[in-house]
């Protein structure tokens, strides 16, 4: 296992210095960010990237994401073109070094939340979700009433977008991802990238758009579609544990035992009604996240890839990107790092410090 953590660039308020310093952390997670949906990314782009990361002695270790275009997920005719490009993009992360790809097929909304600062006891603050207050919420003017969405799309657009997905049931978007699938998984294969799809967050439509990567066995069906090691999943233990119908540590073991968990984000929720939860702290009692079970299901099926804790609450007055501070991530990956130090019996085998 690999400890990972997040990284928004450049433009990330929290320095690679900052990262550096979390302790047992060696790798990041990161993605190009100024690159229009649908283009190629460059080669020099990422090999900055790469590079600014070794500097500051960490490894790029798994980017995500790169988006996938809605025309692709909605099965229009410019999806040949827009796949190809895709693959061009995996040829050169394979190319910059990078093992590990972590995308979505969403429809439109990437992680959906209607709170971005619910306020726990503690007084630290929490993302939230609350499928009531999403039904209040008036799409007609656009996203700017959709927390962390507020700029994201303009109403025409947005509508026009909405209408377009009116066509796509549950099977033609599984059909739409097989056909892309069956595509980008050999570009993958060669270029020796793993693709790791991650789960719906939340694990359920939203606004009526159809989402089917949510449970245990659409993850199952997703790595038979086209049935190669390349084509595997991020396990995002807050995603799939925001459905208590997700026995998550069954869901690790079996995929695990495939083969295909390529990538893990491990973080806490607390379920606090139907379709109604919010984040919590990563360690086990604090939220509805058997979080050791899930990491003995890791171990025993011999994960060795990189680990990330995810989103945070923000704590010590720490202000910053929703989910994204350092300090509540630092602390559930010291957490996670520690957990499976005791779990796997000895000290972390790591890359030596440069
Ligand atoms: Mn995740």
């Amino acid at each position: 296992m690999q400890m990972t953590f997040r990284w928004f660039g450049p433009t990330d308020p929290i320095p690679l210095a900052h990262v550096r310093q979390i302790p047992g952390v060696r790798g990041v997670v990161s993605a190009l960010y100024d690159v229009p949906v649908g283009d190629v990314w460059p080669r020099d782009g990422l090999s900055r990237l790469a590079d600014t990361v070794d500097a500051a002695g960490l490894d790029l270790a798994v980017i995500e994401s790169i988006p996938v275009h809605e025309d692709i997920k909605l099965g229009r005719p410019t999806r040949d073109r827009l796949i190809a490009r895709y693959c061009e993009s995996v040829r050169h992360v394979g190319e910059t070094g990078v093992r590990v790809l972590c995308y979505n097929f969403m429809p439109v909304f990437d992680w959906t939340r209607t709170d971005l600062a619910l306020t726990l006891d503690d007084g630290s603050t929490a993302l939230a979700y609350d499928d009531d207050a999403l039904s209040r919420i008036d799409l007609t003017r656009g996203t700017g009433d959709l927390p962390g969405w507020a700029t994201a799309y303009a109403a025409p657009e947005l509508a026009a977008l909405l209408a377009a997905y009116r066509d796509v049931s549950e099977e033609r978007l599984w059909e739409h991802l097989a056909y892309f699938l069956e595509r980008v998984v050999p570009a993958a294969e060669s270029a020796g990238v793993r693709l790791a799809i991650h789960p719906d967050d939340p694990p359920w439509p939203i606004f009526g758009l159809p989402r089917v990567v949510t449970s245990g066995p659409a993850l199952e069906r997703v790595v038979t579609l086209v049935d190669r090691p390349a084509n595997g999943v991020t396990f995002c233990t807050g995603s799939l544990g925001a459905d208590p119908g997700n026995d998550l540590p069954a869901i690790a073991r079996s995929l695990g035992a495939r083969g295909r968990i390529h990538f893990a984000h491990c973080r806490n929720v607390h379920i606090t009604g139907r379709r109604q939860f919010h984040e919590a702290p990563h360690p086990s009692a604090l939220g509805d996240v058997d979080m050791r079970a899930v990491l003995v299901a890791l171990r025993d099926t011999g994960f060795r890839g990189p680990m990330r804790p995810d989103h945070g609450r923000m704590i010590w007055g720490e202000r910053g990107r929703p989910g994204y501070g350092l300090h509540d991530r630092a602390l559930g990956a010291t957490y996670l790092y520690g957990l499976w130090e005791g779990l796997s019996g000895s000290p972390l085998a790591e890359r030596p410090l440069r």
